[in-house]
């Protein structure tokens, strides 16, 4: 298990040895960044170009309130960011009602097979939150496929290749059940069905307890889908949001192998526990380096500026296999 070398700053904490390292330049992109005027810049979604430049498609909070999304490109994927002048794709409340209120949060996808990205965002409605589809060849233009899982729904990614045929959903409606995550199956990325429970909210005093949601796209692994998730734990003074670690299998992806009980990352940096929202650490997108095992989490922090930490599969995968147990939910009654 090796640590990325360029991260240095660990966790305060030493008695949990750090997964995740946080990079000593964060944070890497706050709102004096930006060539227009905006209120905040967070949750930014991360995918790698076929040039190797990082491209991170950020939420940007104007100074309304609502949100729009906005293309930063880095050669080495932490600075000298070549930020897009203007919003790179706009809410269009005319021609989809369900963007009154902003586009928010989205996680990227690169799916071989359509040699595009996908693309899957919260439209927030009049109804609430619900999850829209985009594609891109480029990040200049954008075929909208408008909104795929009506309110209340968010926190979704699309796997990379078909499961079985059908493309795969994660995302996370609010049931009567509370708010867990779900996998749904789609032949052309318009009709949904098949819905399942993938990862269930724990109760009581649990960090992810009640609610909890999909944070980047699942990274492939040989030994299954690697799932990144936060929790979100309701406390007197607020929210606190983490993230923990579930692996699922490769083939059947509603199927939970693997489980950690503890929560892996949580807010301690000043910029993570300071902001627009106090105490949040929220990833939705992650690059790959060459070595294949390396990744790069790019994360909210306090819904006010982009922070980039750095890990290991192998070291997410043995601190599985050492403190993951193999929790299974199916419980028929809850579908
Ligand atoms: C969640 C989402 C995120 C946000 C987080 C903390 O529900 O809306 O966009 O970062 O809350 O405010």
């Amino acid at each position: 298990m090796t640590a990325p070398e360029t991260a240095i700053i660990n966790v305060e904490n030493s008695h949990y040895p750090p997964l995740l390292l946080r990079h000593p330049g964060n944070p890497i992109l706050t709102g004096k960044d930006w060539p227009y005027s905006i209120n905040s810049v967070f949750n930014a979604g991360a995918t790698l170009l076929p040039d190797g430049t990082t491209l991170l498609l950020c939420r940007v909070e104007d100074r309304r309130g609502l949100s729009h999304l906005c293309a930063a490109r880095s050669r080495n994927g932490v600075d000298g960011w070549q930020i897009d002048r203007e919003p790179t794709l706009m809410p269009n409340p005319q021609q989809y009602p369900e963007e009154i209120w902003g586009i928010e949060d989205p996680r990227i996808t690169f799916v071989p097979e359509l040699q595009q990205y996908v693309i899957t965002y919260t439209s927030y409605s009049r109804g609430g939150p619900g999850v829209s589809l985009a594609l891109t060849k480029d990040f200049r233009s954008f075929e909208r496929y408008g909104v795929i899982m009506p309110p209340d729904d968010k926190d979704s990614a699309l796997l990379p290749r078909r499961i079985n045929g059908y493309w795969a959903l994660i995302h996370r409606p609010m049931t009567a059940l509370g708010a867990h995550m779900w996998i749904s199956y789609s032949p052309d990325l318009r009709y949904w069905g098949r819905h399942r429970l993938m990862l269930e909210a724990r109760r009581g005093a649990w960090w992810d307890a009640n609610k909890i949601g999909l944070s980047p796209p699942p990274i492939e692994t040989p030994r299954g889908w690697l799932v990144l998730y936060h929790g979100v734990r309701h406390t007197p003074s607020g929210c606190l949001y983490r993230l923990g670690v579930a692996l699922f299998d490769i083939e059947n992806p509603e199927k939970c192998l693997l489980r950690g009980d503890s929560w892996i990352f949580g807010p301690e940096a000043d910029y993570e526990r300071h902001g627009d929202v106090n105490d949040v650490v929220f990833p939705c997108g992650y690059t790959m380096d060459l070595d294949g095992d390396t990744i790069n989490i790019y994360y909210g922090a306090a819904d006010c500026s982009i922070a980039l930490a750095r890990a290991s599969v192998r070291a997410l995968l043995g601190w599985l296999d050492a403190n993951g147990s193999c929790e299974r939910r199916l419980r028929a009654e809850d579908l």
